[in-house]
C-alpha cells in the first residue's frame, strides 16, 4: 500500500535563499546531488509560479503585514510532496500530474492561497516531488502574525494525516505518514 507523503521544513531568513536555488534550478552543476539530471531538467513544471525571488517574496508578504522579524524567525515552510517512490515512479506522468494538483489544493485550503509562494514539481531526481513553498502568515490576537513558531504549521501536518487521505484516495494512496521537523528531511525509509 503507497504512502502519501508531506513533510515540513522551517526556513529562517538565511535558508529561503537556499531553497530557492534548488527549487528553481538557478545553479548550474548540483554535484552535492548526483540524482539531478540535467537532461530531465525541461520535464520540471510549476503549479504556481513565483512573482519573484522566493526572498523577495517572503520580504514582501512580510512587509505587507508590517511584522517584525527575529534572526530566528520562521519566515517560510517548504513542503516536500510526494508518495512510496515505486508507486510515483509506476504513475503515468498525468496522473502524477493529478496527484500533485490535489496537494497543492489540500495544501491551500489550509494554508490560504495568497501564502503560497512557488508550487514546483519535480521530474528530473529519483523519483517524481513537489516542493511547495509558502509564507507561515496567519491571523494572531493582536493581528496578522507569523506562526512558524506555534502549533498551526505542526496541526496541518496533522490534519493531513487525516484530510489528504481523500484528497488523494482516486489516484490510489491511502495510506500517510505525515512528518513534520525544523532541520531538514529526514533520511527515513517511506
Ligand atoms: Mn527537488
Amino acid at each position: 500500500m503507497p504512502y502519501a507523503i508531506l513533510r515540513f521544513k522551517k526556513c529562517k531568513s538565511g535558508g529561503v535563499g537556499t531553497c530557492y536555488a534548488h527549487n528553481e534550478r538557478k545553479k548550474e552543476a548540483y554535484k552535492s546531488n548526483p540524482d539531478i539530471a540535467p537532461e530531465r531538467r525541461s520535464d520540471n513544471y510549476h503549479l504556481v509560479l513565483p512573482k519573484q525571488t522566493y526572498p523577495r517574496e517572503v520580504k514582501r508578504m512580510i512587509k505587507a503585514i508590517d511584522f517584525k522579524t527575529r534572526t530566528n524567525s520562521t519566515v517560510m515552510v517548504e513542503t516536500l510532496i510526494t508518495s512510496s517512490p515505486e508507486f510515483m515512479q509506476a504513475l503515468p506522468p498525468p496522473k502524477q500530474r493529478e496527484y500533485f494538483e490535489h496537494a497543492l489544493s489540500f495544501v491551500e485550503s489550509k494554508i490560504g492561497k495568497d501564502n503560497i509562494i512557488a508550487a514546483v514539481v519535480h521530474m528530473d531526481e529519483k523519483t517524481p516531488h513537489m516542493h511547495l513553498s509558502f509564507c507561515p502568515i496567519t491571523e494572531g490576537k493582536k493581528g496578522m502574525t507569523l506562526s512558524g513558531q506555534s502549533g498551526s504549521v505542526i496541526q496541518v501536518a496533522g490534519h493531513f494525516s487525516r484530510a489528504y487521505v481523500g484528497a488523494v484516495a482516486g489516484i490510489g494512496a491511502r495510506r500517510v505518514r505525515p512528518y513534520h521537523q525544523a532541520q531538514a528531511y529526514p533520511a527515513v525509509a517511506v
